[in-house]
């Protein structure tokens, strides 16, 4: 165990047999068929654990309904608390946590210590933030009436998160949730259970601490069918789905149909401008960074590297030269810089994208391929590509989780740039690295990159948890995380009190008996 994974996952009190239902309580739904959780970096079984049923979701939802009753009473400073210790659990844990994701999602050990300290700093925020779900107040048209309007929590949020993430997105999610008085149910990816069983035990740890209901947290893991149970569920007023823009089309669909909310953060293509006025040092960085980085799999990966003529072959030779360097491996060693594949049907998905970009025209600058032999034993690891492209093939439109970057050439001015950046049905994530200020605030106008997220001198990737998170068009239009996304989670009651011994109307109306 060279790692430490065995001592990791002991101490995130994790039972090698059955992870779930060895705890023998109803916040993890279990019951159903047993789901084997196997590491894409050396291909081993971590752990199994038992998937829930329709009965065992009912269980999840009936304590989650009861939990609601006084977790919404609790003052919300009071609930801040809760998370602050939530927080100090993991800070406890970074190293173990972070040593799981790495092993169970495959993503390196420095980005898997990083998801832990993001879940860390969204608990820190949503401390401060228990003090602070602040609404207005308005000066009313009526003599003698006062206007206000206040938050209130919503009731059941249901957390439907991604393998490519597995903790931090939970977090962003529940940390805002519980501090606005919600109660939460989650259905992790089922390609990363094991390490939503670690989050939910630290979570019900610091609950049952605290003489609180275990129903403020429930865990139901399983397959698209339990996402289904969730969305049409009238008894989950909110649903938040991270993860492909087919998944998320249903499940809005489903919500919508019963008229509840939902929040969506969905696929990305997310581009970087190279104009002629970038500083190419940081504009390899970043574009390496973004395209190799979680192997291609984060929704804000470096899709499609769109650059000025003037400076298209330097910057083709110099990503060449980088590409070259490259350590492919375990993602445990801290010598390699790209991990694994999550997992072989990835790996299909990678290569048929590749045969299709081929078949459109592209031209290999370099090459893909599935690494095999000692330490690749998993299957699951592959070689980081560069195709150049136009952006109009329709491999190009579509989001490939993988380490496959897209070489886009533009001639003329920072308009056309921004056109092909735009020039595709995601929104997520998008930046332009030049030096030329009317360059940069052109890209960010109104007239600018139409996604979520715009950056400048920065790639794609890597958001602070302190920003709304999210984009639009195909990605979904949801915001989570920093900023103002709290609103999502509560429900605005607009309230209007006269305190005068006359009830005049509103708009001027007459009405007198
Ligand atoms: C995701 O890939 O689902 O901005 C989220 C980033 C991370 C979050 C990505 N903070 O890359």
């Amino acid at each position: 165990d060279t790692y430490g994974i065995a001592e990791a996952i002991e101490k995130l009190g994790i039972e090698n047999k059955n992870a779930g239902s060895s705890t023998g309580k109803n916040w993890i739904a279990s019951g159903g068929e047993v789901i084997e959780s196997f590491s894409p970096a050396d291909g081993m079984l971590i752990a199994s654990v038992e998937s829930a049923t329709a009965a065992t979701y009912e269980q999840v939802i009936k304590k989650a309904e009861e939990a609601f009753k006084s977790w919404r009473l609790v003052p919300a400073p009071q609930r801040g608390e809760i998370i602050r210790q939530i927080g100090d659990e993991l800070r406890k844990n970074k190293e173990h946590l972070g040593k799981l994701v790495s092993y169970e999602m495959g993503k390196s050990l420095q980005e898997g210590y990083g998801e832990v300290q993001e879940m860390i700093d969204i608990c820190d925020f949503a401390v401060g933030l228990s003090r602070q779900l602040y609404g207005l107040s308005m000066h009313s048209e009526r003599p003698g009436h006062r206007m206000y309007e206040q938050w209130h929590p919503m009731g059941i949020v249901g957390i439907i998160s991604a393998f490519n993430f597995p903790v931090a997105v939970w977090s962003w999610n529940t940390m805002l949730a519980w501090v606005c008085g919600d109660v939460c149910v989650w259905k992790p990816s089922e390609k990363t259970p094991i390490t939503a069983v670690a989050c939910q035990k630290i979570a019900a740890k610091v609950f049952e601490r605290n003489n609180l209901p275990e129903g403020i947290s429930g865990l139901v893991i399983g397959d698209y069918k339990i996402g289904e149970l969730l969305s049409n569920d009238t008894r989950v007023p909110l649903v938040s789905a991270t993860g492909s823009t087919r998944m998320g089309k249903k499940v809005s669909e489903a919500v919508g149909k019963r008229l509840g909310r939902s929040l969506l953060e969905l696929g990305g293509n997310n581009a970087i401008i190279v104009s002629q006025h970038a500083n190419l040092d940081v504009a390899i960085i970043a574009a390496v960074f973004g395209a190799v980085g979680t192997a291609g799999q984060r929704c804000t990966t470096t899709r499609r590297l769109i650059v000025h003529d003037s400076i298209f072959d330097e910057m083709k030779a110099r990503l060449t030269k980088a590409y070259s360097q490259l350590k492919i491996g375990n993602p445990l060693s801290e010598k390699n810089h790209v991990g694994p594949l999550i997992d072989k049907l990835a790996v299909e998905n990678y290569l048929n994208a590749i045969k299709e970009v081929e078949k459109e025209g592209g031209k290999t600058i370099v090459a893909g391929g599935v690494l095999s032999g000692a330490g690749y034993e998993s299957g699951c690891y592959v070689k980081p590509a560069i195709f150049e492209v136009e952006n109009t093939f329709k491999i190009v439109q579509h989001e490939t989780f993988a380490p496959i970057l897209y070489l886009i050439k533009y001639s003329g001015d920072v308009a056309d740039a921004i056109a092909l950046q735009n020039g595709v049905p995601q929104g997520l994530s998008s930046a332009i690295l030049t030096d030329n200020l009317l360059e940069a605030e052109q890209f960010l106008s109104q007239a600018g990159s139409d996604c979520g997220i715009a950056n400048v001198n920065i790639g794609t990737s890597g958001a602070e948890i302190g920003g709304a998170f999210g984009g639009e068009k195909e990605t979904g239009g949801g915001r989570e995380s920093g900023s103002d996304a709290w609103k999502a989670y509560m429900r605005r009651q607009t309230n209007t009190i006269n305190y005068s011994a006359k009830l005049p109307l509103a708009q001027g109306i007459k009405f007198d008996l």
